[in-house]
């Protein structure tokens, strides 16, 4: 029997958030300056559980000019200072692993056994990985002639913006701020306005590490606060993950003042079932097996989720009887539950795009072969946003093939072969994530290196470490996240052209 962990508020809970957060500006909760807040709701129960202040443009103007101030400073420390910062956060984060984990389920829903594995790990290894990587980077030096020398030195682009969404809400503010801060850069982050409790809970953990105004945290929403943040006359760069016509809207404010921009945006990633899969009924093909479920990690709440199957004619009726009877072993329930491997949506309207969506795709002419509906888990629960694991099986052309659903919700459909698969696989407009299922060398690299898209998982799925570099083609996005080429997206060049020849010029 299991044990469930005591929900944040209650007697017993590992983690407690306070009952009303303002932003985190100077290194300290502030009130919002118009002195408004909004309710953050769990999507475990759908009840809200806290107040967070509702930022606007005066918000953001008190954030960036702190956090000019605070650069002042930190645009000097050594990269050997900043490592050592950014390694105590790590230390920090992993000694309170336990509690940050429980609270991050609290905040979005997903179950505690992913954030306990997953997201805060991989957040503790974010930044000891920007912490040491960062010591590796060097300038360059270019010899012009005998006496002539070029340097080129990586400087901070001073105050950078973030703007974050609520999938992943601290495995993605650690995804910005690990290479931010690295780089020497100071930041004002807005996180999403469905989950900003925990990166505030965080905050008040390991706030005391940072010189304050190095971070600074201001909550609210999109148009409120987000747009005048990414419009700032004073940010140096914006960096932004959400949906792809928002992205569009961040380039447009990002282009009033010419700072560079690097988008995160949505996907519709294929993932790819070639026939000598099923040569064996061997550990190998359990694996395959337990690839084609990925769809439904996070709750499909993942921009990589591989929420198109394409499964090779010859082993379609098979391999798809298998990948069902795996889908049908993924145990749905109380997120704070250890054995929970789905949770609740993050949010209402999240709950109500994913059935929206089930509803097109039976309209569509798709069929249904597992899911498609709402889950009611009784109790305290009954009101979560819980949606079953759902399988359709339809045509690459059909709008759930098309669209980001953002849900536990995958389209299958066969192809014939290498060719077909390539040319289904990259009929989308986006490119950031791809699987490919295939016991051959060949068949693997060919198409990795056919297949449109940023991040190519071979025999694996859904993978996130922090030294392989993440990001879109097409019109999942621009730039990189992760890996050291990551500082190159905070950093400007400086060249100093030097002559040491003492005359005539
Ligand atoms: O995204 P938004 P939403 C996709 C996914 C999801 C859909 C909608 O398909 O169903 O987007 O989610 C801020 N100026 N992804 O509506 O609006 C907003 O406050 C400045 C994919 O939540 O893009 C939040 O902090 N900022 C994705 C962040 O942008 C603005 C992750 C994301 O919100 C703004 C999330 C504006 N005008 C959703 N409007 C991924 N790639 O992982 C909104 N924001």
């Amino acid at each position: 029997v299991s044990s469930i962990y005591a929900a944040p508020g209650d007697k017993g809970s590992v983690a407690q958030y306070r009952s009303r957060y303002g932003h985190y500006i100077g290194g300290e909760f502030v009130e919002p300056i118009k002195g408004e807040y909004f309710e953050d709701i769990t999507p475990v129960t759908g009840k809200p559980f806290c107040e967070v202040g509702r930022g606007t443009a005066e918000d953001i103007n008190r954030a960036v000019e702190t956090a000019w101030k605070a650069f002042a400073s930190w645009r000097h420390t050594s990269p050997a200072e900043r490592g050592v910062i950014l390694n105590k956060i790590a230390d920090r984060i992993e000694q309170n692993l336990e509690m940050i984990a429980v609270a991050e389920t609290w905040e979005n829903g997903k179950p505690v056994r992913e954030t306990l594995a997953a997201d805060i790990p991989l957040a503790v290894d974010h930044f000891r990985y920007f912490a040491g990587v960062l010591r590796a980077q060097e300038g360059g030096i270019s010899q012009i002639d005998e006496n002539t020398v070029a340097y080129h030195f990586n400087e901070p682009l001073g105050v950078v913006g973030q703007i974050i969404p609520w999938n992943f809400p601290i495995l993605m503010a650690t995804w910005k701020l690990a290479p931010a801060l690295a780089a020497g850069n100071c930041v004002v982050l807005k996180p999403a306005e469905q989950t900003p409790a925990s990166i505030l809970l965080l905050f008040d953990l390991i706030g005391d590490l940072l010189p304050p105004g190095v971070v600074n945290i201001v909550n609210g929403f999109g148009i409120e606060a987000g747009a005048p943040l990414a419009s700032h006359k004073r940010i140096r760069k914006i960096a932004f993950t959400g949906e792809t016509t928002t992205g569009r809207l961040i380039m447009q404010y990002a282009s009033q003042n010419l700072i560079p921009v690097t988008l995160e945006l949505g996907g519709k990633s294929p993932n790819i079932f070639f026939e000598d899969v099923a040569a064996a009924q061997d550990s190998y093909y359990e694996k395959a097996k337990e690839g084609f479920a990925m769809f439904a990690l996070n709750q499909g709440e993942v921009c990589t989720c591989p929420s198109r199957a394409l499964i090779q004619r010859s082993i379609y009726d098979s391999f798809l009887a298998d990948g069902l009877d795996r889908v049908s072993r993924i145990k749905q329930g109380n997120p704070l539950d250890p054995e929970t491997m789905i949770g609740a949506q993050a949010s209402n309207d999240q709950l109500e795009k994913i059935l929206s969506y089930i509803q097109i795709g039976k309209e569509e002419g798709a069929k249904v072969l597992t899911g498609g509906e709402r889950v009611d888990l009784g109790g305290d629960l009954t009101d979560g946003y819980y949606v079953a694991p759902t399988v359709f099986e339809g045509q690459n052309s059909m709008r759930i093939f098309q669209e980001e659903i953002f849900g536990p919700v995958l389209s299958v459909t066969s192809f014939d072969g290498y060719d077909d698969a390539i040319t289904t696989a990259n009929d989308t407009l986006y490119g950031l994530g791809a699987g490919l299922w295939s016991r051959s060398a060949d068949i693997c690299y060919r198409a990795g290196r056919a297949i449109e898209a940023g991040r190519v998982w071979t025999n694996t799925y859904h993978q996130y470490p922090a030294h392989a570099a993440f990001g879109g083609y097409k019109q999942s996005g621009i730039g990189r996240e992760n890996h050291l080429q990551m500082l190159a997206h905070y950093q400007q060049t400086k060249n100093l052209l030097v002559s040491y020849a003492e005359g005539p010029m």
